[in-house]
């Protein structure tokens, strides 16, 4: 096993595709491997721009995404895509959308486009992402983007991993009062109304300009709002200049940096609460616990139970 952890490290760091889809597997499938792994190539990695693009179902995220990574090749960046697809882990039917969509760069090597499944996680696909941007990034994937839906709490998790976050809308009705509900206009670093050929686009400019102005920015950011037209490329010239912008204030400021320790501070967080919690699930399966359910359960109160065995047997088997 260890043989095959370095091979596959080398193999990683040279930046060879294959590795690193098999990395990128064992990450999703929370492969405990991937720990040994990320430590040896852990020198190669934190370095990658991490751009999140998330925004309501079929606002063009992945259309946008086309049209940035045309742009970021045509300036030499090598890129890794990873689009968490909401909708269909079984099927695969978003993640065939995502691939057409990018397909333009389906040939280019200096393209690692990789679908994620969000379902089926229990709650670590906030971690599978966070090791497959770091995976990206030890293969010399020097920008990383992330695509989700923003609807739930996973996704808003997994956009804590970028830093810098766009927020599409387009003029659809309720787009902008659903991305409120959501709570991601407090991680939006710049938002985009998209579709801006449609009708209405300039409404949803105001308002959300409007919007912004009332409850986002501080001295040095207010987070602009860009009206793109993904399938023509407008307004895209624009979006990466704001990017771009925003990257070098927050490296400068001293944000990136900030944002980079809260980061990890939640990513100890989340590593403890899944190996508790693996530990625990062992432990009941393999007997230490098993024995404490094994009794009279008729008159049990199952907080004072769950108690005992937490109390009894937790220290004993994390040991
Ligand atoms: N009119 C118009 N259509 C667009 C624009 N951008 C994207 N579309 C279309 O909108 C549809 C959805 O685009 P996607 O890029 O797949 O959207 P998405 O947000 O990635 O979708 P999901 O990943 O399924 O949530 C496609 O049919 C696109 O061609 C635009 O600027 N204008
Ligand atoms: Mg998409």
């Amino acid at each position: 096993m260890q043989m095959a952890h370095a091979d596959l490290a080398e193999r990683l760091l040279a930046g060879d595709v294959r590795a690193l889809a098999r990395a990128i597997r064992m990450a999703e499938d929370r492969d405990p491997e991937v720990a040994g792994l990320l430590r040896r190539v852990r020198g190669r990695a934190g370095s990658a721009t991490v751009v999140g693009v998330t925004g309501p179902p079929g606002s063009g995220k992945s259309t946008l995404c086309d049209q940035l990574i045309e742009r970021w090749r045509s300036q030499g960046l090598k890129i890794g895509v990873i689009a968490v697809d909401p909708s269909s882990p079984f099927t695969g039917g978003a993640i065939l959308g995502d691939r057409v969509r990018m397909q333009r760069h389906a040939t280019d090597t200096g393209v690692f486009i990789r679908s994620m499944a969000a379902r089926g996680h229990l709650g670590g696909l906030a971690a599978a992402a966070r090791e497959a941007i770091r995976l990206m990034d030890a293969a010399g994937r020097s920008l990383c983007l992330l695509e989700t839906v923003g609807v739930g709490q996973s996704e808003l998790e997994v956009m804590q991993t970028a830093d810098t976050t766009v927020v599409v809308t387009t003029p659809v009705a309720g787009d902008a009062v659903q991305i409120i509900k959501a709570g991601i206009l407090e991680i939006a670093d710049v938002f985009v109304v998209n579709k801006a050929d449609l009708p209405g686009a300039a409404k949803i400019y105001r308002e959300l300009r409007d919007l912004v102005r009332q409850t986002k920015g501080s001295a040095d950011w207010q987070p602009p709002v860009i009206m793109t037209s993904a399938v023509s490329a407008e307004g895209v010239e624009e979006l990466v200049g704001a990017i771009d912008r925003h990257g070098e204030l927050i490296a400068a400021s001293g944000e990136l940096e900030r944002r980079r320790v809260a980061r990890l501070r939640a990513e100890v967080e989340a590593i403890v609460i899944e190996r508790a919690a693996e530990r625990a699930r062992r432990a009941l399966r393999e007997g230490t616990m098993k024995q404490e359910l094994e009794g009279d359960l008729r008159d049990v109160d199952p907080y004072a139970l769950a108690e005992r065995i937490l109390n009894g047997h937790v220290k004993e088997a994390a040991g």
